[in-house]
């Protein structure tokens, strides 16, 4: 996705670019969030070992859902929400940033959320199509691991 370009040599430079993107990716998250209805219900969801809890929602066409996320874990993990052609996509950009920005993407995709061990957070989700919206964890190895859940979305 868009952001962080691929690495030199200079850490302090890339460090500004790094805060100069996730400026840009922040403020288009915020637009985003506005853009979207009020969230019409809850729906809270946990993580245990390498599982969102539970791995199955039911949600309806025109529903704005805020999604609660726990993470009771030792471990980061991530919540990306998206078609399975978003999620494998995804998972390829994450894959090719260093260990040191893979964090840093996940945290500001705009289509979920991040969280850190022992954290909490939200996030807000207009389902406009029906069908299957998958939400999965890039942290590496946790999606190869399985780590993800199904949000099937009625007409
Ligand atoms: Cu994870």
């Amino acid at each position: 996705m868009a952001g962080v370009s691929p690495s030199t040599r200079q850490r302090g430079p890339r460090i500004a670019a790094v805060i100069v993107g996730l400026g840009l990716l922040l403020t288009s998250c915020a637009v985003q969030a506005q853009a979207s209805p009020p969230a019409t219900r809850d729906i809270r969801v946990g993580i245990s070992g390498l599982h969102f809890v539970p791995d199955r929602f039911d949600v309806r066409v025109g529903e704005t859902i805020r999604f609660l996320v726990s993470n009771p874990t030792n471990l980061p993990h991530e919540l990306f929400i998206g078609t399975m052609a978003e999620q494998l996509a995804h998972h390829q950009e994450v894959m090719k940033q260093a260990p040191a920005e893979q964090a840093a993407m996940m945290e500001h995709t705009g289509y979920g959320i991040y969280l850190m061990a022992h954290d909490s957070g939200e996030f807000v989700y207009h389902f406009s199509h029906s069908g299957e919206v998958v939400m999965g964890c890039h942290v590496p190895g946790h999606w190869e691991a399985g780590m993800m859940a199904m949000v099937l979305v009625a007409a």
